[in-house]
């Protein structure tokens, strides 16, 4: 539990602050992505960010997602919840009527990634985060949600957005990048996502080895400390591809090794919701701002990674 739910509220109630402000009730762990305006790799085009960001540092999960739940959808009018969720592939239970449900997390799998969620569900909980969570508004902030728009799949990131679904671009470059002359691949990004141009079958959960998802963190992190790029679940990106389709990366539980590869651009309709999509979120440092970088659970990380996993 330690990625999740760190209590803001409790925290500002500790320490005094308004309670005006405690709404936020979970946090996403961040880590840093620098070296702004880096090159494209050159075999794909991908890549290339122009500022420095910070990314989650494991997919969406489904503690994080189920805070989101309670928070929004007591009624479901979006349709936030999919009844897989509760299935043997998710791991949220929806109670009560509408107008009153509640949601829980199955509780071996409240730190697995969330899936059976569509792009649009991914966007509106990053629309809930740039609006400081609680009775934030869903359909407004990083991305101003239509019924025309979203039928028409032309969305795209607000300026200005605090938390947004990753680009193609920001989730790329913290899974492949790393520059030549800090040891990287000739071309400063490597094929997979744990620093290699090989397949290396124990650094993620893919091609069925598992035949699930399995709690983010299960594997070694990547160079830049993020977890699963490669494999659990492919990840919905910002890139609108074929009318319909938003890009996912990275592949899945249930993926071919290719599917993890950087040179690999897959994609889906937008509308998907499926055992093998979950999402990550990026957050953009606004203009004099300060990167907050959300350090609970590093230590839990850090001796996972220091034990071999
Ligand atoms: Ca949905
Ligand atoms: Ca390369
Ligand atoms: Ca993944």
């Amino acid at each position: 539990m330690s990625l999740n739910c760190i209590g803001v509220a409790a925290f500002a109630a500790v320490t005094g602050v308004a309670a005006s402000v405690a709404t936020a009730v979970i946090t996403i762990p961040t880590v840093p992505i620098g070296n702004p305006g880096n090159a494209a790799d050159p075999t794909t085009g991908y890549g290339s960010v122009a500022y420095t960001y910070n990314i989650g540092q494991t997919e969406v999960t489904n503690a994080q997602y189920a805070a989101f739940l309670n928070a929004k959808a007591a009624s479901d009018p979006f349709g936030l919840y999919n009844e897989g969720m509760a299935g043997s592939f998710g791991g949220i239970t929806r109670a009560g009527a509408d107008g009153s449900y509640t949601y829980s997390t199955v509780s071996n799998r409240a730190n697995n990634p969330v899936n059976f969620v569509s792009f649009w569900d991914a966007a509106r909980f990053a629309n809930w985060l740039h609006n400081g969570q609680g009775s934030g508004d869903t359909e407004t902030g990083a991305y101003t949600l239509t019924p025309g728009s979203i039928a028409a799949n032309t969305i795209t990131r607000n300026a200005g957005s605090q938390w947004a679904v990753t680009s193609e671009n920001e989730w790329y470059k913290a899974a492949y990048y790393e520059p030549a002359s800090a040891g990287g691949d000739i071309d400063d990004y490597w094929l997979y996502s744990w620093a290699s141009n090989s397949v290396v079958w124990s650094e993620a959960n893919f091609s069925y080895m598992v035949g699930n998802t399995t709690p983010v963190g299960s594997y070694r992190p990547n160079l830049h400390n993020t977890f699963d790029m490669s494999g659990n679940v492919s990840e919905w990106n910002e890139a609108i591809i074929n009318v319909f389709g938003r890009g996912i990366r990275g592949g899945a539980y249930d993926s071919f090794d290719f599917f993890l590869r950087a040179d690999f651009r897959d994609y889906m309709s937008a509308t998907n919701e499926l055992s093998f999509i979950g999402f990550r979120v990026s957050q953009i440092p606004g203009p004099g701002s300060v990167a907050l970088l959300a350090i609970g659970g590093l230590g839990a990380l850090r001796r996972r990674r220091s034990a071999g996993r």
